[in-house]
């Protein structure tokens, strides 16, 4: 029974908002994700659970956003942003996979009894928590839950209605640094948008006019903040945009966006035609936080992955210090990556000495890393990624005094950079102006781009298996400790192939492990690939009719 006194409508609107027998749900890499219609009780759970985290961090205000990102339309999701942008600390992602999935009212307020006392809550504190959705239909329903949730706890709310997830991120960090020195920026999408578009304008001051740039908005959200930051950027930088239908929600990342794009490593069906040989275009995800670039070469499709733009921005970040007259052993970029790097874009880093590190799949372990160094750039190879500027270096760049032109010009597209770069998470926008600044002051093409290195060809299989909680990694993923041997017999395939590189990971989001494969030529990657997967549903017993043919 509950010690603590809670507001009297606590049990009331608890009541309203049962949990589905069950079910299941797990605070994941990316949040909750599953069916819409199974998460009211999720979102009323985490309204609450996100004013006490606001009460916790003495009335910070928490953002919270519903989205399924690159999911289907019929699927939603919920996560809890921390007050400087960041993902939810980890104790806490524990707390609310406890809260989902307490049985009845009475178990739901035990625990929120236990976090309260655990975390010497004062339930007096006020707390504040700012919301948005993307543009999912279940959405709107999962608010009215999430209000509920606010009001249970004595929350303020403030819903910023249908906008991308790295602008929610944005908003919180500027609402929390308002008055302070880092005073982030103006706390509304309009405030993103301009903060945007003035930094590009800098950046790309001396710059010819690019091409229209071919963006797809996977017919989510980003279709219409892509609208808004059009306005402030004409006609210095023009879009093409597809994929932009939000008004069917059918159509939300079906057959285009980042993902489809990522995985399939083809042209989404309305968008190759749009683009002629030599040209480039982008493609975003259903919640606008991944991106990745494509463009034709001689007729063919060409991806210009996550790794590809961290090896871009590396190196014109580097060669911005070494012209700015800053201090190179104290300013200087380390990268992050994850074992899904391709080990080519591993090589380009080691070769050019740069400071590196491989973390484990999700945002939030990326984002740690890369707040240690100096200048930390972090990409996942499926487009989720941003570059760091640490106090000190922004205290060195607005300090130092130039002493010619061209540090002049260094120190203020630097600034430039850090005001355009989202500094809060990932953002598909603010990585997309990133790219076609240093493409116009690189004078680089997509070819030319893609040239930094030559990618190992790689494939990455889903594979369904009873139980994937048996299977354990550690150095980073790349390595399986669980089941025993596995790894000595995987090994024992890899190491016949000329660079070959494999490992397999339980998935964060889905049922399922997966495994990558990668070595010097197509073919043989592909048949050591079908081997490996093969080995592993010897060695597990996956259902035979989740298996694909060729694994039989
Ligand atoms: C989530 C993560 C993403 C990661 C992916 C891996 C965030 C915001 N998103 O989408 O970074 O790449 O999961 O999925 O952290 P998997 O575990 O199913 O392979
Ligand atoms: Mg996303």
């Amino acid at each position: 029974m509950a010690q603590i006194s809670f507001p009297s409508q606590l049990k009331r609107l608890t009541e309203r908002h049962p949990k589905p027998a069950n079910y299941r749900f797990s605070y994941g890499t990316a949040g909750f994700r599953t069916n819409g219609s199974l998460l009211d009780s999720v979102l009323f759970r985490v309204g609450v659970l996100a004013g006490l985290r606001s009460k916790r961090l003495e009335g910070k205000t928490v953002g919270i956003m519903i989205t399924a990102s690159h999911n289907p339309e019929e699927d939603n999701g919920v996560k809890i942003v921390d007050p400087y942008g960041e993902m939810l600390e980890a104790d806490w992602e524990i707390y609310a996979t406890a809260l989902a999935n307490a049985p009845n009212t009475e178990m739901f307020i035990g625990f929120l009894d236990t976090i309260v006392c655990d975390q010497k809550i004062d339930l007096f504190q006020a707390s504040k928590v700012v919301y948005a959705r993307d543009t999912r239909p279940s959405g709107l329903l999962l608010v009215n839950a999430l209000r509920d949730g606010l009001d249970a706890i004595g929350a303020i709310g403030r819903d910023e209605g249908i906008c991308t997830t790295p602008i929610l991120h944005y908003i919180v960090r500027c609402i929390n640094t308002a008055g302070t020195r880092e005073n982030y920026g103006e706390a509304s999408a309009e405030g993103y948008y301009k903060k945007l578009s003035d930094a590009y304008r800098v950046l790309v001051e001396h710059q010819p006019t690019p091409p229209k740039l071919v963006v797809d908005c996977a017919n989510g959200v980003g279709a219409l903040a892509l609208q808004q930051l059009a306005q402030h950027l004409f006609p210095i930088l023009e879009f093409s945009s597809v994929n932009t239908d939000t008004e069917n929600s059918s159509l939300l990342n079906h057959d285009c966006g980042a993902d489809y794009v990522k995985t399939r490593q083809i042209w989404a069906p309305n968008v190759g035609n749009l683009i002629a040989d030599g040209e480039r275009g982008c493609a975003l995800d259903g919640d606008a936080d991944r991106l990745v670039y494509f463009y034709r070469d001689r007729g063919h499709f060409r991806l210009l992955d996550g790794d590809k733009i961290a090896a871009l921005a590396s190196i014109f970040i580097t060669q911005l210090i070494e012209q700015s007259g800053l201090d190179t052993e104290k300013i200087y970029v380390g990268v992050v990556q994850t074992a899904y790097a391709n080990g080519s874009s591993t090589k380009f880093y080691e070769t050019r000495k740069l400071a590196l590190e491989c973390v484990p799949t999700g945002v939030k372990h990326l984002h740690h890393v890369a707040e240690r160094f100096p200048i930390g750039i972090y990409f996942e190879a499926n487009g989720h990624g941003t570059v760091l500027f640490s106090q000190p270096v922004l205290d060195a760049i607005y300090e130092r005094e130039p002493i010619s032109p061209t540090q002049a010009a260094a120190l203020r597209y630097l600034k430039a950079l850090a005001n355009m770069i989202n500094q809060a998470v990932g953002d598909a926008l603010s990585d997309m102006l990133m790219v076609e600044a240093i493409l116009a002051h690189m004078k680089f093409g997509p070819v030319e781009w893609d040239s930094l290195y030559l990618e190992l060809p790689n494939r990455l299989v889903k594979i369904i298996v009873p139980d994937r909680s048996i299977f354990r990694t550690e150095d980073a993923e790349r390595r399986l400790v669980s089941p025993s041997e596995l790894q000595e017999r995987m090994d024992d395939i890899t190491f016949q192939y000329p660079q070959g590189r494999a490992f397999v990971r339980p998935s964060g989001t889905e049922d399922c492990v997966r495994l990558y494969a990668e070595s010097t030529h197509r073919y043989q990657t592909d048949e050591m690939a079908y081997r490996l997967a093969g080995l592993i549903y010897d060695e597990v017993g996956g259902d035979p009719a989740t298996r694909p043919p060729e694994f039989l």
